[in-house]
């Protein structure tokens, strides 16, 4: 690959970007080599400024579900656009945004626009704590909920994947209040209950997580919390930021049939846009200013030109359900035959499937959490990846994240991915 544009590209964003980047996990710093710098997409297809191009299993972490430049949606904006980007005041089409939600996601009685996943979940836990009147919560070690502070505590995505155990900044003011627990570890969860009797306002979890790479949850785990979260008085969130709308039209609550307290949302939800939410039950969400004291705001939360890229992306997965069916075909497609081209070259692997979030580990052991996923062989995986980018396939850039697959992958696309995984020797 002639990748001269990217590392003059490079070169030069360190100069003006700490590490040439807007965000740390798009840096390669684990996989090593130099990112890539992409001058356009379409459809399944990204385009390098070298004029390279790459089947997309990123998809912008999620939000290109239907591939990229999706006609509907960039039509919406651009038309949206004539007619100014942003008021600061509230508008019908945010509405309609709000009402389409809770249309999609179950137990969503009241909804608020953010501009982050990580807004969306900082919001959420605020007003756990603001509605229970208690300080401390509950995250899963390697699952990642955003860079507020109390989330930078054990956390996953490109904190696992920098390998920084603790990140300066975060006071231990704040880390005191974040408790953390193995995923899918009951036990422990109900011990950190017993040892902070009555100071638990909230358990956070991705439903399947992303951010360790991909960790379903196993048989009772969601379904224990839900049970510890009622008996305690524990708001229950749901952080959908990758899993809603992903999963199926209403996430993982559809999916796994489980009821939160409080959703966040993000990714999907914009179409490719800044645009997070969080939403839930309106005894709780009534909380939110200005109806109740639990203050969140945003200058430019629901501006139309967000709202008009994630409303159009999601009427399109409302309106054709059988997104989610293919979807899932072809992710499982992706698993099968990934795990048998491995198989039969004998490299020791798991893939992790939900739908169609997965993640391959180059592991002989099941990963079931952050400590089994942080064993995995790192360097298989870094060789892996760039083998795969040498033949023009783009998986996400750290083993510490899921692959996310869009409904724009044609059957040739597929088979040129299973081509490059028979060609690659550990
Ligand atoms: P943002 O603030 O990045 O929009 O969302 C934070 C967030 C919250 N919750 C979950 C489950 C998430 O996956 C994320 C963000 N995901 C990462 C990728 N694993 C974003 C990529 C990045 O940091 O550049």
């Amino acid at each position: 690959m002639n990748l001269k544009k990217s590392i003059e590209l490079f070169q030069r964003a360190q100069n003006s970007i700490p590490g040439g980047v807007n965000s740390p996990v798009r840096a390669f710093r684990s996989v090593g080599g130099t990112p890539l710098f992409i001058k356009s997409a379409k459809g399944s297809y990204l385009y390098d400024e070298d004029g390279n191009s790459y089947i997309d299993y990123i998809n912008s972490w999620g939000p290109m579900i239907l591939g990229h430049a999706y006609e509907p949606v960039v039509k919406a904006i651009q038309e949206k656009a004539a007619g100014s980007t942003s008021f600061g005041a509230p508008t019908e089409l945010e509405i309609e945004m709000a009402e389409l939600i809770k249309s999609m996601a179950p137990n969503v009685d009241l909804v608020r626009m953010v501009s982050s996943g990580t807004e969306a979940c900082m919001s959420a836990i605020r007003l756990a704590r603001g509605f229970t009147g208690k300080n401390k919560f509950i995250k899963f070690e390697g699952c990642y909920h955003g860079h507020a502070d109390a989330f930078l505590v054990k956390a996953g995505s490109g904190v696992a994947t920098l390998n920084i155990q603790s990140v300066p900044g975060v006071t231990a003011g704040v880390a005191q209040d974040t408790l953390t627990a193995p995923y899918n570890n009951l036990q422990a969860v109900e011990k950190l209950i017993e040892e902070n009797k009555g100071e638990i306002a909230a358990i956070i979890v991705e439903p399947v997580v992303g951010n360790m790479g991909c960790v379903p949850p196993q048989e009772g785990f969601l379904e224990g919390l839900r049970k510890l979260c009622n008996q305690e008085n524990i708001v229950f969130i749901f952080d959908e930021v990758m899993t809603g709308f992903r999963l199926a039209a209403g996430g993982a609550q559809e999916k796994l049939n489980i009821n939160a307290d409080l959703v966040t949302f993000g990714k999907v939800i914009g179409g490719g846009l800044p645009v997070g939410a969080f939403g839930g039950k309106k005894e709780i969400m009534e909380h939110i200013a200005p109806i109740g004291n639990v203050y969140q705001a945003g200058t430019l939360s629901g501006n139309p030109i967000a709202m008009i890229a994630g409303y159009t992306m999601l009427n399109e997965l409302k309106n054709n359900p059988s997104v989610y069916t293919q979807l899932d075909e072809k992710t499982a497609r992706i698993e099968k035959s990934l795990n048998d081209i491995l198989g039969n070259k004998n490299i020791p692997h798991r893939i992790n499937r939900v739908g169609s979030m997965m993640s391959v580990f180059f592991t002989n052991d099941d990963v079931i959490d952050f400590d089994s996923a942080s064993k995995t062989d790192i360097k298989v995986f870094n060789k892996f990846f760039h083998h795969m980018l040498d033949h023009g396939i783009y998986l996400p850039p750290s083993a510490y994240e899921s692959w996310f697959i869009s409904n724009a992958l044609s059957s040739e696309d597929l088979q040129k991915t299973f081509d490059a995984v028979e060609d690659f020797s550990w």
